[in-house]
């Protein structure tokens, strides 16, 4: 086991049934011209955390952790996206429509694709999504199941809207999460604080937090189990 030091209390987890599931990192969501930038936000504050990203991706690589990537995605006849969502805003370009980047949140169009620096090798795990929480209509549950996997280590964007609904679903389901706070961006940076604060509050009513260097820290340490027989 790895002990994470985290808020509220250290996170135990075992590398062979943990996860890291990255939250979203699309075009769509990073680059200017695509959804979020269509809803009037600055795309910054979420190209600020790729580097962390990609360190996250790495180390889990490394210690050979599964990671799912998603991707919030409509197939091209909005078959999957409720008629509020795709109202949602008011948009003059909205979800299915014809944008600077291809079909708004449309599967298969470049605004949905992941930023150059994160795609996902061969061996990852890549679940198109249509809501906000990863586990709405998909089989990410049975997936994770199959793989043993009982730990999360959460990261994406944007913080109080995907990864918020993902960790609560997955917290629901028994899944014990950590969010890499580092790792994980909003349009609004004090939605993000506030998350942070509202995961850890109350002994963790969500899970825990931690920055990267602090999950990094624990899987190059000696598990508990090998430090025990030393
Ligand atoms: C949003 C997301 N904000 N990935 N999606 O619409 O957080």
């Amino acid at each position: 086991m790895k002990t994470v030091d985290a808020r509220p209390y250290p996170y135990r987890f075992d590398p062979a049934r943990t996860a890291v599931l990255l939250i979203d990192m699309q075009r769509d969501f990073l680059d200017a011209g695509g959804f979020g930038a269509m809803l009037g936000n600055d795309v910054t504050p979420l190209r600020r955390i790729v580097p962390a990203c990609v360190q996250l991706l790495v180390m889990a690589r490394r210690h050979g952790l599964k990671i799912v990537h998603t991707q919030e995605a409509h197939d091209p006849q909005l078959a999957d996206c409720p008629p509020s969502k795709k109202a949602r805003g008011g948009l003059i370009c909205g979800i299915g429509d014809e944008g600077p980047l291809g079909r708004v949140l449309v599967a298969g169009e470049a605004g949905a694709d992941f930023v150059p620096e994160l795609q996902p090798e061969p061996s990852d795990t890549v679940l198109r999504k249509p809501g906000k929480g990863a586990f709405h209509a998909t089989g990410l549950d049975a997936l994770l199941h199959a793989k043993g996997i009982t730990h999360l280590l959460i990261g994406g964007v944007t913080t109080e809207v995907c990864v918020q609904t993902t960790m609560r679903e997955a917290n629901d389901r028994g899944y014990e999460c950590l969010l890499v706070q580092d790792c994980a961006a909003s349009y609004f940076p004090h939605f993000h604080d506030a998350v942070v604060e509202m995961v850890v509050a109350q002994g963790g009513i969500v899970g825990w937090a931690a920055p990267l260097a602090a999950v990094q820290a624990a899987l190059a340490e000696p598990s508990t189990v090998e430090a025990a027989l030393d």
